[in-house]
């Protein structure tokens, strides 16, 4: 399949004609190709979404609000379309885009729809005058989204653009470039306006870059790893864009010896591998308290073991043998495997097992850099005050999960990590309109309900006066 870049409502090459090949992770074959793009090509987008912006802007919410349910009902009636077309891109099980990246992507449409339906501002009254906040769209936002939840993550950040009334170019990852061109054709059947809705394909460096350094693109929303997020903080800074990164993860699930252990092992053997273990929120440094380690780990590792049947492969062979080389630096450590450490199925497939090391020191490489596939490693603590202090021993801060019997417990410890977000008993329980993102080294800003709406506007007060001198 050849596909294009979505461009002003229509399909089209990349001006320069360059294609690059896309892969299937599940058996290394050619899907077909995507377009090269390069500056050339953000800057026919520009043109295009500058006049749209204006006229969407001035668009009543009543009406922006039915063109994003519209939107939402788009992809419902291509629901099986999406759902293959995202496994194929990501080497997912159909069965998981089924249930968690497509219906999502439905949901942020829906639920921003009705979200500006509800959008309030304050006012804020003085003894002889009266403020009130308005929103003003930022006019065209970048955004730039990684291959582990393409069209969830997408659509989380395109929603809130357009219902703030917002242009926006999108620059998907090249190795999961398919839903996000579909969409376009959904964005046009739910008749929005042209332009507001780009994408161009290629290569970070090639289209992400002139996107972030592009002056009349006021706002960047990105997601994707550290190293990234870095390149694309210094180059918008000089501009004083509005940035909001979401990066990497190194998170904590932690044990206490209260916890229900069946429940807690389900739940860190999910936080350790779904999708892969290529979630940002995934806890891949488990922490157990000493009194309760050797039987939960006797039933983490069952659960562990039991969610191979269910994995996909990795996003490719060259992440698979990155994870694989960090597994066999774990062992050169002293690492002990307690499950895992291979590759399976297709040898051409970058599938890679379910994998839990013991054994290590807190502080070497393996615990302290993220993986991002399915490799958990387990360390022991003996009190609250160990256990708080090894979950923040580490420069990410994006979530971590505490599991413990004792609510007063969970509320303190939850309290004291050093995480944008906490779950007590659970994990990846989402509400789309609570806060979500990271400190430290995990990233800048929050993107979530207002929060979303506020990244891509510009809040402006007005005051005015009625009595008084001055
Ligand atoms: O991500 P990149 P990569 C982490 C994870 C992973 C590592 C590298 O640890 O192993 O990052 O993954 C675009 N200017 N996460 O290299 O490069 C790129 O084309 C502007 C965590 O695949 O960050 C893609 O669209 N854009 C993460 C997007 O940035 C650039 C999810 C993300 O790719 C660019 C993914 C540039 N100079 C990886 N270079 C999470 N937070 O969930 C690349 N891009």
């Amino acid at each position: 399949m050849k596909l294009q870049n979505w461009i002003n409502g229509e399909a089209v090459d990349a001006i320069g004609g360059n294609t690059l090949d896309n892969i299937n992770p599940k058996d290394g074959t050619t899907i077909g190709t995507i377009p090269a793009s390069d500056g050339r090509d953000v800057e026919v987008c520009v043109s295009a979404a500058d006049a749209a912006w204006r006229k969407w802007a001035n668009v009543t919410t009543e009406k922006k609000s039915a063109v994003l349910e519209r939107i939402a009902q788009g992809i419902e009636a291509r629901f099986e379309e999406f759902v293959e077309a995202e496994a194929l891109d990501t080497g997912k099980p159909p069965s998981l885009t089924r249930i968690v990246d497509i219906p999502r992507a439905i949901d942020n449409f829906r639920f921003f729809a009705a979200a500006i339906r509800t959008h309030s501002t304050g006012s804020h009254a003085m003894s002889d005058a009266i403020n009130y906040t308005m929103h003003k769209p930022v006019g065209i936002a970048g955004l730039i989204t990684p291959w582990n939840l393409p069209l969830y993550l997408l659509t989380w950040k395109v929603a809130p653009a357009l219902a703030m009334g917002n242009a926006m170019i999108c620059k998907p990852s090249e190795l999961t470039p398919t839903t996000a061109s579909l969409l376009g054709e959904v964005m046009r059947d739910a008749g929005l306006p042209n332009g507001l809705y780009n994408v161009v394909h290629g290569l970070g460096p090639d289209v992400g870059a002139p996107i972030v350094a592009h002056p009349s693109i006021k706002a960047i929303s990105f997601t994707g790893g550290t190293a990234t997020g870095r390149i694309v903080a210094a180059s918008a800074a000089p501009l004083f864009k509005k940035v909001s990164l979401e990066l990497g993860g190194k998170n904590a699930t932690i044990i206490f010896e209260d916890a229900d252990i069946a429940r807690a092992a389900k739940g860190a053997a999910r936080a350790g591998f779904l999708n892969q273990g290529q979630i940002c929120l995934c806890g891949s440094r488990l922490l157990v308290h000493n009194d309760i380690r050797a039987s939960f780990t006797e039933a983490f590792l069952k659960e562990a073991q039991a969610m191979k049947a269910g994995m996909g492969s990795l996003i490719s062979s060259a992440h698979r043998d990155k994870v694989a080389g960090m597994v066999q630096a774990a062992l050169a450590d002293g690492g002990t495997l307690l499950c895992g450490g291979q590759s399976f199925g297709d040898p051409n497939g970058a599938f890679y097992e379910p994998t839990v090391i013991d054994g290590l020191d807190h502080s070497c490489h393996t615990a302290q850099t993220e993986i991002f596939g399915p490799v958990v490693t387990i360390h022991g603590f003996d009190s609250d005050e160990e256990a708080v202090r090894l979950a923040n021993d580490t420069e990410y801060g994006l979530s971590g999960s505490v599991w413990t019997s004792d609510l007063s417990r969970g509320h303190r410890v939850a309290q004291q990590l050093d995480t944008g977000m906490v779950w007590v008993n659970t994990w990846l329980k989402r509400d789309l309109r609570v806060p979500f993102g990271g400190m430290k080294m995990s990233g800048v800003g929050r993107e979530g309900g207002n929060l979303s709406l506020n990244f891509f506007s510009e809040v402006r007060n007005i005051c005015i006066r009625y009595g008084g001198s001055r």
